[in-house]
């Protein structure tokens, strides 16, 4: 794995004079250059709209669009590519669903089951709807660990039409039993949504096996460019859902009188697409098979446990969440300085880790932290960096008693 450095440019810059040290993964990944150079290949030779032309351009950039389907399809285990939908990121599959399938299926009084783990982009389109549609929300609750409250999850799921929740957590590293979920939701009829943004990356990701109906996820956070990403979904489930967005490429026939919609995944793809960024989180499935989700997985692991020992040496660390099933995210405070200061305070040795509420303020309210610090790792990560973070949080603390003193 250390040999995989090599292959993210970004990797060899320094930040301040320092060699740059990369922890805010769970933001967004690096980009190695297989994608940087298929950015660039396609803007020199092939760049063109797509489903549009009939000339050579056109053509080949149509051919490498589906392409790029194709490969995403593949890497999640899809049925047919046609059950994947490019969207701009997790965010705006989560929101497909809340608007072209909920808002056509649910009526007032319905419940859609979320919990108190979830990212904003998995409460506020729900919110969002609850206002327009009246339905009601229920939330499963977040044990002191950081895993899921299952304790009575058959009375959670009494009326519940949806579930929708993450695969892993954003902030406590917790890897969610989406399958034992899923099994109990359909086992009520309810439909299940899951938030893949973190869990992609850490895991090989086989949505039948799964049991899941919709896995929405960014390809930013999977080594591909930002502007892209993708939710898959039953393609029965698909064709029944209504576009949320109107325009070009997205129909079958338009008269003045109405319109009539493209079979999926078209009648989500609204407008010219994000061409190049498909084609680079083709890339980027294509290099992540190279290296092998497992071995990642794998990797994942040894760094979690090398991490897991080493942070909690440092006096006065709180880590947040201590699951046993969880991926390489590290949110925690150190005693008596604001995560926002350690974080400026690391930059300066190069480090670059999250700090604030990481986009999950009922979370943070839940454990009493409204801000934490983030150290968030990837498999091109290595342990020399997690010792980097300990030596430079351990000098954090003692800059900060000095002041005091
Ligand atoms: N979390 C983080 O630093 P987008 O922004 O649409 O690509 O991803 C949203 C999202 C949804 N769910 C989870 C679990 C996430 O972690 C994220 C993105 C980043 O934690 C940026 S806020």
């Amino acid at each position: 794995m250390r040999d995989v450095r090599r292959d993210f440019p970004i990797l060899s810059r320094t930040v301040h004079g320092k060699p740059l040290v990369y922890l805010d993964n769970a933001a967004t990944s690096q980009k190695p250059t297989a994608v940087i150079d298929a950015l660039d290949r396609y803007y020199r030779e092939t760049n063109a709209n797509v489903h549009r032309g009939l000339h050579t351009l056109s053509e080949a950039a149509t051919a490498a669009y589906e392409d790029a389907r194709r490969k995403v399809a593949r890497f999640v285990h899809a049925a047919r590519p046609e059950e994947i939908v490019f969207v701009r990121n997790t965010t705006e599959g989560l929101n497909l669903v809340a608007h072209g399938w909920a808002r056509k299926f649910l009526k007032a009084g319905d419940v859609v089951l979320l919990t108190e783990m979830e990212h904003h982009s998995n409460i506020v389109p729900w919110h969002i709807l609850r206002d327009q549609i009246g339905i009601t929300l229920r939330f499963l609750r977040v044990n002191d660990d950081g895993t899921l409250d299952l304790s009575d999850l058959d009375a959670a799921l009494e009326g519940v039409k949806l579930v929708s929740f993450m695969h892993a957590s954003n902030v406590l590293g917790t890897i969610n039993p989406v399958r034992q979920i899923a099994d109990a939701a359909h086992a009520v009829g309810a439909k299940v949504l899951v938030d893949g943004a973190q869990g992609v990356l850490q895991m090989p990701v086989d949505v039948g096996a799964l049991g899941c109906d919709w896995y929405a996820f960014s390809g930013h956070k999977l080594c591909a460019p930002t502007g892209i990403g993708a939710l898959w979904g039953r393609y029965e489930l698909l064709e029944a859902m209504d576009p949320f967005l109107g325009g070009g490429d997205m129909i079958e026939s338009v008269r003045l009188e109405g319109s009539t919609w493209a079979e999926p995944p078209a009648r989500f793809e609204a407008g010219t697409p994000a061409i190049s960024e498909a084609i680079g989180l083709g890339a980027a499935v294509d290099y992540l098979c190279s290296i092998g989700m497992a071995e990642i997985q794998a990797e994942d692991a040894t760094l979690t446990a090398y991490a897991l020992e080493k942070l909690p040496q440092v006096p006065g660390l709180r880590l947040l969440g201590s699951a046993p099933q969880r991926g390489p995210v590290f949110a925690f405070t150190l005693a008596g300085i604001h995560p926002h200061d350690l974080s400026a305070l690391l930059d300066e040795d190069g480090i670059a880790i999250r700090a604030g509420h990481h986009c999950a303020q009922p979370l943070g309210r839940r454990f009493g932290v409204p801000a934490s610090a983030r150290a968030s790792l990837a498999f091109y990560n290595v342990p020399e960096e997690i010792d980097a973070l300990v030596t430079a949080l351990m000098g954090a603390r003692e800059m900060f008693a000095n002041v005091r003193s």
